[in-house]
């Protein structure tokens, strides 16, 4: 048979269609089959898949000849092969009908170690990829996946991709078969015991609730048993009615009464016992580390350090080494500006390669007020290539990804000058797993926006009274960029980035900008005093508006960003009594919704629907709660913060701790290019303290579209690496996580 080679990267595609993974998961939320009836009769799409005698119709690159033996076929792997797709064996023109499920099986052994990528795709340009999982291969064994065809096509091909080791070795496969017509597996997740809790830790003193799945109508009795089995304490569950956010009948339990530290302790109650919890604050004032040294690993421009993190070494990203093409000369999208600008730094946004100033903003303004609001993260170390120098380790960290956002500032003398470049990224989108040092595509920068020009001059102002003590000049600087950057942002209030601008990044569309002046009128009157800024500020329709909505604050309503800082911070602006109080008044009714909710949850999005990065607005409203905490010392406040993060780490419908190492069961595949392992066993997950986007009623995934149709508020989630929808991690989300379980670190 002619030889073939798979030319192109399979992943060089859309992440839309990037990826379509049945794997079972490291959290143990396992896909698993229900039987129903087939739609069709089951027919083999492989020819020969048994390898009888002759190895037509496979196909294997140029210098891999197979080779039959004990009826499989084994090559030699030539070592020295950089990417996955540089060796191969295949077959083509096979057919798929989209919408049919295929079982795609087979038997493979190879040199301990060594991981074969088996996909099926399309085995023509531009090579979608439809299925891939990539096992770590040893003695032979079967291997049986069913995934749900998107596209149809007679050109389909199944491969197994060999490339990318440096030393040779072998590999032998058998019984290759990708069945047609089969049942679609309907996705259950595995949620473990039916007793829900926090699985990291209880504050000694705070509150304590956990949440029963029951069909039991009356109360049931519970009980705590310490690590030894000993009850420690018990009484009767609350009965709670259907939960909206998760269609299930609930039950609550509160033994807020019991406040011995420990490790281990367990509840049980209707004949299931939670997993596994802690009463202390210890895991909290290591959470909060972690979440900050999360940034270290998303910087972009550097090399990481395996002697900084163990385990995530990796070279510098877009600087101008090939295949890169660099972020040190990056010019605009064609026709949009005749100048090009070093934009290199930053941080990467989330698990793709972009860099977005509207983002950037607002996870910047979260960690300086980390800094300014929770003294206690000042002296953190982070671990960071600065550590040890006479800055705060935080401050350093968020100056690498400040630097970035003034580099996207307009110089003077250009149109536009003043305004910022709402962002810059990739031409077109890239697919899993990409290194950043690996990324070949072109990088450009993007329209100037005003949204992204006002989080410039809010975050800049910030600095400049933040950096002042450790670096004047820089502080000046800041100051002076964040004058211009307001001005430039007055004089052009409408440039507002599209909507439709979404090839190689995200959008970041934010069509509404007054929030936005608002935060940053705010932010340069803090640090200013000045009239002008207090005169926008008292004018503005957000000055007096309810800002605190379904969720407080994120990167497209900033408004309660500037509120809380004009409430919290140090200012001299006329009837501050009020503002203080609307910010009691926004946790109140935080706090009512988490009352009602069976999970003590205080996010009551509408309709249930439930929004993309849930997990982040749920922590930003506690930060709404835990300032009504701080300005009034009320313990409802401070109690309503601790029972909030119950949900985060595996309160909730999916028992899943939404947080990265911790937890009994956690997030571990988030969509990440570089953090890959669910599809390279030789790429870590995402590193302890990183925070998962969680449900998004929306699953606007191909991978969330296959498994979680139908899905009810707490549901939509799945952890798994192809859910950009449900499952990504992004700079504004750990921000949240950071602020969070530092002031709860904070609280005994
Ligand atoms: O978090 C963003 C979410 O609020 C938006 O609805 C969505 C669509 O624009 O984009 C999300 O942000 C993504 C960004 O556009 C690109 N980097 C990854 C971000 C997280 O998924």
């Amino acid at each position: 048979m002619p030889i073939q080679c798979i030319p192109m990267p399979l992943w060089e595609r859309s992440r839309k269609f990037a990826i379509l993974s049945a794997a079972v998961t490291l959290t143990g939320v396992a896909a698993v089959a229900v039987a129903v009836p087939a739609l069709a009769d089951e027919v083999e799409q492989v020819v020969n898949g048994g390898f009888d005698s002759t190895t037509d119709p496979f196909w294997s690159s140029a210098g891999m000849p197979m080779t039959l033996a004990e009826g499989k076929v084994c090559v030699d792997v030539p070592g020295g092969t950089v990417n996955r797709w540089d060796v191969a064996i295949g077959q083509n023109d096979i057919e798929l009908i989209a919408g049919e499920s295929y079982r795609f099986s087979f038997d493979a052994s190879g040199t301990a170690g060594k991981v074969v990528r088996a996909i099926t795709g399309l085995a023509v340009a531009p090579y979608d990829t439809y299925f891939e999982n990539s096992p770590v291969l040893g003695d032979t064994q079967h291997y049986e996946y069913t995934f749900t065809a998107n596209a149809s096509t007679e050109q389909a091909q199944v491969a197994f991709q060999l490339g990318g080791s440096a030393d040779p070795w072998q590999f032998c496969l058998d019984n290759v078969s990708l069945l047609g017509g089969v049942p679609p597996e309907v996705y259950v997740p595995d949620t473990g015991p039916r007793v829900r809790v926090n699985q990291v830790a209880y504050l000694p003193n705070g509150p304590k609730a956990a949440t029963v799945v029951t069909e039991a109508t009356a109360a049931l009795p519970w009980q705590l048993k310490n690590a030894a089995g000993a009850v420690v304490a018990q009484g009767s569950t609350a009965p709670r009615g259907v939960d909206a956010s998760s269609g299930q009948n609930v039950h609550t339990i509160n033994f807020k009464n019991f406040s011995r530290r420990g490790t281990g302790y367990t509840l049980t109650a209707d004949g299931e016992t939670s997993r596994p919890f802690d009463i202390g604050v210890d895991a909290y004032k290591k959470l909060r580390t972690d979440a900050l040294k999360f940034f270290y690993t998303q910087r972009s421009g550097i090399e990481i350090l395996d002697a900084l993190r163990p385990g995530y070494a990796r070279p510098a990203g877009h600087v101008d080494v090939a295949p890169n093409q660099g972020d040190g000369n990056v010019p605009c999208q064609p026709g949009v500006c005749d100048y090009t600008l070093d934009v290199t730094g930053g941080w990467y946004d989330a698990g793709d390669h972009g860099k977005y100033v509207v983002n950037a903003g607002i996870s910047v303004w979260q960690l300086l007020n980390e800094y300014e609001r929770l003294p206690a993260s000042r002296k953190l170390s982070l671990t960071i290539p600065e550590s040890g120098n006479r800055t705060p380790d935080l401050l350093d960290e968020v100056r690498w990804e400040l630097d970035f956002m003034l580099a996207m500032q307009v110089p003077a003398g250009k149109p536009f000058a003043g305004m910022a470049h709402h962002k810059i990224h990739d031409k077109e989108w890239t697919g899993l797993p990409l290194l950043p040092s690996q990324d070949p595509q072109p990088r450009e920068l993007h329209p100037v926006s005003t949204a992204a020009t006002l989080n410039l001059a809010a975050t800049a102002a910030q600095a400049a009274r933040i950096y002042k003590t450790f670096d004047p000049a820089y502080a000046a600087q800041a100051l002076a960029a964040a004058r211009t950057a307001y001005a430039a942002a007055k004089a052009n209030p409408d440039k507002i980035a599209s909507p439709d601008d979404g090839v190689g990044g995200g959008t970041y569309s934010d069509n509404k900008v007054v929030d936005d002046f608002y935060w940053a009128a705010a932010e340069l009157f803090i640090t200013t005093g000045e009239k002008q800024y207090q005169a926008d500020i008292l004018a503005s329709p957000e000055h007096t508006a309810d800002v605190f909505g379904a969720g407080a604050f994120d990167w497209g309503y900033t408004a309660a960003a500037g509120r809380l800082d004009l409430a919290l911070l140090p200012n001299k602006l006329p009837g501050l009594a009020a503002v203080r109080q609307s910010v009691v008044a926004g946790a109140e009714k935080y706090l009512a919704q988490q009352q009602a909710h069976p999970y003590g949850v205080g996010y009551a999005p509408a309709n249930n629907m439930w929004d993309w990065g849930s997990s982040s607005i749920v922590l930003n409203n506690l930060v709404v709660l835990a300032a009504a905490h701080d300005l009034t010392g009320k313990a409802k406040y401070k109690d309503g913060v601790l029972t909030g993060i119950d949900y985060i780490f595996g309160r909730n419908a999916l028992n899943i701790s939404y947080v990265t190492g911790y937890g009994e069961v956690s997030a571990q595949n988030q969509h990440s290019r570089w953090y890959a392992r669910q599809l390279d066993p030789n790429l870590p997950n995402p590193p302890p303290g990183t925070l998962a986007g969680g449900p998004n009623s929306s699953i606007q995934d191909p991978v969330a579209q296959e498994k979680l149709k139908g899905c009810v508020g707490q549901f939509c989630y799945i952890d798994d690496i192809g859910s950009w929808a449900t499952n990504e991690l992004t700079i504004n989300w750990n921000a949240p996580i950071s602020w969070v379980s530092a002031w709860v670190a904070d609280q005994n």
